[in-house]
C-alpha cells in the first residue's frame, strides 16, 4: 500500500545527513539475541537494502499524541523522528518515542505463546505454539461459561492495548476500574456534570490568555511533557503559574511561585481560600445568580433543597410530587419563594427566610456557615504554609483573573477523600465565573489537548454486550463479584491494585489467568498463558489504529513485521474470538476496521477525512473546522440537571458533605498513632521517563535514570543512609527494597518513589506490597465510588545493604 509511496529516504542520504543510524546499529546490537544477523551487518554489506520513510503515531496514554517519522532499513526500524506533515506547533516527540528503537527490540521483549509450569505466580513457564495456546484459551473459557456464565470472566486492560470490542464479543466483565484518576473528580463532577472525569477544561494553547494559572499536585512538565510550550508561552505571555506541591517538582522549578503543602492537605487549602473570597467580597454575584445554584434555597433543619411542588404559594396542586429539578429560590422583590428560573425574580444569595413555617436560606448563606471555621489561620497550620501565601493565592484567583484552577491525578488525587478538595475547587470556580472563557477554566489539563472527533463503532450483532459487573475491580480480593477468569492486556495485575500482597492471593484462587502482552512485567508471573503481542510499530497489515484526539485525526502505519512470534492486538483478539468460535462478527482484519470507523465517523469534526485522504496525508490530518484552541463549556450550560453549575450536594448531606467539609485522610495526618511506626509518607508519581510500567525496558533511557527510592537528605542522615544504600521501604502491608538516595526537592517527611516499578527493577518486592488499599466510608456516596489511596501510605525506611 503506501509504503512504497513513503519510500522518500535512499540509504546514502540516510546515512550520510544522521548520525542516528549508527544508533540503530548499536540498538540492534543491545538485542542481539533477540534478532536476525542481517540487522547487525556493517551497513555496506548490504548495498542493495531498502529504507524507506514511515508517518504513524505514537503511544495514547502519556497524552502526547505525537506523530512521527520513521526510517525503515533492511525491515529494522532505524530512526524516529518528529513527524514534518504536521503543523510545527505539533512537530515533537521525546526522548521515550525516540528510544522506541532500543524499546521495540527490547530483550524483555515477551517473544512465544508460553504456559505455566510449576506454581502460579512462581513465574515459570514453557513455550508453546500459539495454536496449542489458542486451544487452552477456547477450552478454558468455554469451562468457565458452563459453570458460571458469561460474567465469571473479567478484561482487564492497561491503556495501550487495543481489544476494544472483545468484552462485548465474549459478554465480559470489563472497565469496572475507576479508582484511578477520578479522586477528586468524583468532587468536581456532581457541580458541573459530565460522569465523574472532570477534564473539561480549555485547551492548553489558551493558557497564554490567563494571568494566573493554579497548578495543584500535577507535574505538567513531565506529565504533559509533550504539551510544555504551552506553560513557556503562557509565561511569556505574563502568566503568573503556581506550582501548589509537597515536593519541588520539575514543573514548580519552572513556576513563578511554589507552595509546598504538606501531602494531603489540598482541601484544607481549598476550602480557607473559600473563606477568604468570602470574607473579602470578591465573589461575582452576578455570576453566582445566573450560572450556579447558590440561590436555591435549603430546608435548614434538613439540609433539603426546596422545590416547587411542595410549596403551595408557588404550586396551587400543593402536595403534588415536585419535579426533582423544581428549584426554589427567595425572590427579594416579591418576597416569596418563586422558581429558581423566574425571570423576573431578584433571588437573594442571603439571609434566612420563612418557608411554610420552616426556616430557609440560600444555598450560598449556608456556605457561608458551613466555612466559618475554616479560616486562612486553621489552613496555614494544617497545610505547613504561610497565612499570608493562603491569602494572597485567593486574592490572585479571585480578583487577577482571567484564572485556571488545575489539578493533577498523580498527586492528591490518590488519597482517601480527594472528592472534598474537588468539591472546595468547583466552588471557587462558581464564586469567581473562573470559567468558560479565555484564558479562564477549572479542570485536568489532561483535557486540554484540544478538541477529538468520534470514529464509527463497527456493529456488532444486537445484544453482544459485555456483562455488567457490580463490583469495583480493585474490590474483586474483598467482594465476591462471581469473576473466575481475568484475561489481562498490559500491566494492570501490578498496576490497577494496591496492596499486592493481597491481590497474590486473591489471584491464587481465580480459576485461569490469560496475560497479553509486551514484555516481562510483573502481571506475566500470576499468568496460566501467556501470549506476546507487537509494539505499534509491528503489523500484519498496512494500517490498523485509528486516533481522533488532540485536534488530529491518526492512523498507524506498519513499519516493520511482528518480530517474533508476536502478533499485533487485532490479531489476537480476532484469534481469542476465534477460539470460541465467535471471529465472524470481526471484521476480516483491522485495516477494514480502520477504514470502517473513519469512513463511517458522523462527527463534523471528520468532515472530509476519509481513510485514503489519510493515507496520502502521511496518516494525518487536522480535524476540520478548528480555528481557535477549544474552551470548556463555552456556553455556560453545564450537563447537570439545571444547566448550571450545582454546588449543592444535596445527596450527600447524610454524611455532612453536601457543602464540602474537612475530613482527614486515612494514613496521613497529623497525630495518627501508625506515624510512631511509619513516619514517612510515600509518594509515588509519574516521571518524563516512563509511561507508568511502560518503558521500564528500555536501556536507552535507563542510562539517565535508574530505580531508587529519594528521602530528603535531613531523612536520610536520621537513619543514617547514604547514596546508593539499599534499603528495605516496609508497613503491615509489606515489604520491598530497593537503592536510596538523596533529593533536596523531597519532603523531610515523604519518601517518593517513581510509581510502577517492576519487580524486577527492585533489589527485591514490588513497590506495590506496600500501597494502601483502604475504602472510604463514603464510597457509596460519590460518582465513581472512593478512589484507590495509593498516595495515603505511611512507611519506614531502613538500611539493608551499604557501607
Ligand atoms: N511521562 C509520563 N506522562 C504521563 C504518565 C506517565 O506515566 N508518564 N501518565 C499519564 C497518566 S495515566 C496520568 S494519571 C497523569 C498524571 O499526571 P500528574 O497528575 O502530573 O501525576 P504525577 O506526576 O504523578 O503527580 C503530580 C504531582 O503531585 C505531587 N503531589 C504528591 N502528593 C501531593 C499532594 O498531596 N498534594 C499536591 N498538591 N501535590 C502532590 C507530586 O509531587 C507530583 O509533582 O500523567 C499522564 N502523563
Ligand atoms: N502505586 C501506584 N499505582 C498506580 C498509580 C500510582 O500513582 N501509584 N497510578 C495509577 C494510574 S493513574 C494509572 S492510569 C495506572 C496505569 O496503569 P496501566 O494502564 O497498566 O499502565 P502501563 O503500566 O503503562 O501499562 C501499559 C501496558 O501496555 C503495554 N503496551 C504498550 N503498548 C502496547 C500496545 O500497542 N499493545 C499492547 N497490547 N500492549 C501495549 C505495556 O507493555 C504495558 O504493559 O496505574 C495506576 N497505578
Ligand atoms: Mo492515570
Amino acid at each position: 500500500m503506501s509504503g512504497a509511496r513513503n519510500s522518500t529516504l535512499t540509504r546514502r542520504s540516510f546515512l550520510k545527513t544522521t548520525g542516528a543510524a549508527a544508533a540503530g546499529l548499536a540498538c540492534a546490537g543491545a538485542a542481539g539475541a533477540a534478532l536476525s544477523g542481517e540487522v547487525l551487518s556493517p551497513a555496506t554489506a548490504n548495498a542493495a537494502g531498502e529504507e524507506k520513510t514511515v508517518y504513524t503515531l505514537h503511544q495514547f496514554m502519556c497524552q502526547g499524541n505525537c506523530s512521527i517519522k520513521c526510517t525503515v532499513r533492511d525491515g529494522h526500524l532505524a530512526m524516529i523522528e518528529p513527524s514534518d506533515a504536521v503543523a510545527p506547533k505539533y512537530q515533537r516527540c521525546c526522548m521515550k518515542g525516540l528510544s522506541e528503537i532500543e524499546h521495540v527490540y527490547s530483550p524483555l521483549r515477551l517473544q512465544a505463546p508460553l504456559k505455566r509450569v510449576g506454581e502460579r505466580g512462581e513465574g515459570n513457564f514453557e513455550k508453546i505454539s500459539w495454536d496449542e495456546a489458542m486451544e487452552i484459551v477456547g477450552s478454558e473459557l468455554k469451562k468457565a461459561w458452563d459453570a458460571y456464565g458469561k460474567g465469571s470472566v473479567y478484561i482487564s486492560a492497561s491503556n495501550e492495548p487495543r481489544f476494544g470490542m472483545l468484552a462485548s464479543i465474549l459478554g465480559a466483565g470489563t472497565g469496572v476500574e475507576p479508582g484511578i484518576d477520578r479522586g477528586i473528580g468524583n468532587g468536581v463532577d456532581p457541580a458541573i456534570g459530565g460522569g465523574g472525569f472532570a477534564s473539561c477544561t480549555n485547551e492548553t494553547r489558551d493558557w497564554v490568555n490567563a494571568k494566573t494559572i493554579i497548578l495543584g499536585g500535577i507535574n505538567f512538565l513531565e506529565t504533559s511533557l509533550m504539551r510544555s510550550d504551552d506553560f513557556f508561552d503562557a509565561k511569556r505571555a505574563g502568566a503568573e503559574i503556581i506550582v501548589v506541591d509537597p515536593h519541588f517538582s520539575t514543573t514548580a522549578s519552572k513556576a513563578n511561585q511554589w507552595i509546598p503543602l504538606k501531602p494531603g492537605t489540598d482541601g484544607a487549602l481549598y476550602l480557607a481560600m473559600i473563606s477568604h473570597i468570602i470574607d473579602n467580597r470578591w465573589y461575582d454575584e452576578e455570576y453566582m445568580l445566573a450560572h450556579t445554584s447558590m440561590p436555591f434555597l435549603v430546608d435548614v433543619a434538613s439540609g433539603q433543597l426546596l422545590r416547587g411542588g411542595k410549596t403551595p404559594e408557588t404550586d396551587p396542586a400543593a402536595g403534588e410530587a415536585a419535579e426533582p429539578t423544581d428549584y426554589l429560590v427567595w425572590d427579594t422583590v416579591t418576597n416569596r419563594p418563586v422558581p429558581y428560573d423566574d425571570p423576573a425574580a431578584v433571588p437573594a444569595l442571603e439571609g434566612t427566610y420563612e418557608v411554610n413555617g420552616a426556616q430557609a436560606a440560600p444555598v450560598f448563606e449556608q456556605l457561608k456557615a458551613s466555612q466559618r471555621e475554616y479560616t486562612t489561620a486553621w489552613a496555614a497550620e494544617k497545610c505547613d504554609i504561610d497565612q499570608e501565601v493562603i491569602e494572597q493565592l485567593a486574592e490572585k484567583y479571585a480578583t487577577g483573573g482571567p484564572a485556571y484552577l488545575c489539578f493533577g491525578y498523580g498527586g492528591s488525587d490518590k488519597f482517601s477523600n480527594p472528592d472534598i478538595q474537588g468539591h472546595a475547587m468547583v466552588i471557587l470556580t462558581a464564586l469567581t465565573g473562573q470559567i468558560g472563557k479565555p484564558g479562564a477554566a477549572l479542570g485536568h489539563p489532561g483535557g486540554g489537548q484540544g478538541y477529538g472527533a468520534a470514529l464509527a463503532a463497527w456493529p456488532l450483532p444486537e445484544g453482544m454486550v459485555p456483562a455488567e459487573i457490580p463490583v469495583r475491580a480493585d474490590r474483586f480480593a474483598d467482594t465476591d463479584a462471581g469473576v473466575h477468569v481475568i484475561i489481562s492486556l498490559g500491566n494492570t495485575l501490578q498496576q490497577y491494585y494496591a496492596n499486592m500482597n493481597k491481590t497474590r492471593t486473591w489471584l491464587d484462587s481465580l480459576d485461569f489467568i490469560l496475560h497479553v502482552g509486551m514484555y516481562d512485567e510483573d502481571s506475566v508471573a500470576f499468568a496460566d498463558v501467556v501470549l506476546p503481542v507487537c509494539s505499534k510499530f509491528e503489523d500484519t497489515v498496512e494500517h490498523s489504529i485509528v486516533r481522533g484526539g488532540y485536534n488530529h485525526i491518526q492512523l498507524s502505519q506498519k513499519c516493520i513485521d511482528p518480530l517474533f512470534e508476536a502478533l499485533p492486538d487485532y490479531d489476537v483478539m480476532y484469534r481469542i474470538a476465534q477460539s470460541v468460535g465467535l471471529e465472524s462478527v470481526l471484521p476480516a482484519d483491522a485495516e477494514e476496521l480502520a477504514r470502517f470507523s473513519i469512513d463511517n465517523a458522523d462527527d463534523p469534526l471528520v468532515a472530509g477525512i476519509t481513510f485514503d485522504a489519510l493515507v496520502k496525508n502521511n496518516n494525518t490530518m487536522p480535524l476540520a473546522g478548528i480555528e481557535e484552541p477549544r474552551i470548556g463549556f463555552a456556553d455556560l450550560q453545564f450537563p447537570t440537571p439545571t444547566g448550571r453549575m450545582e454546588i449543592y450536594y444535596e445527596p450527600q448531606r447524610h454524611s455532612g458533605q453536601a457543602l464540602p467539609q474537612w475530613e482527614e485522610n486515612n494514613e496521613v495526618f497529623d497525630g495518627n498513632p501508625l506515624l510512631e511506626k511509619y513516619p514517612l509518607q510515600l509518594a509515588q508519581t509519574r516521571t518524563r521517563f516512563f509511561v507508568h510500567s511502560h518503558f521500564r525496558g528500555a536501556a536507552w533511557l535507563a542510562q539517565f535514570y535508574t530505580g531508587c527510592i529519594e528521602l530528603n537528605p535531613q531523612a536520610m542522615e536520621e537513619r543514617g543512609l547514604i547514596d546508593g544504600d539499599i534499603v528495605e521501604v516496609f508497613n503491615d502491608r509489606g515489604t520491598f527494597s530497593c537503592p536510596v538516595y538523596g533529593n533536596n526537592a523531597i519532603r523531610p517527611t515523604s519518601a517518593r518513589i517513581y510509581e510502577a516499578a517492576w519487580s524486577k527493577d527492585c533489589t527485591s518486592g514490588n513497590p506495590q506490597n506496600v500501597t494502601n488499599d483502604h475504602v472510604n466510608e463514603r464510597d457509596a456516596d460519590l460518582i465513581t465510588g472512593a478512589p484507590i489511596p495509593f498516595n495515603d501510605t505511611l512507611v519506614e525506611v531502613r538500611k539493608v545493604q551499604g557501607e
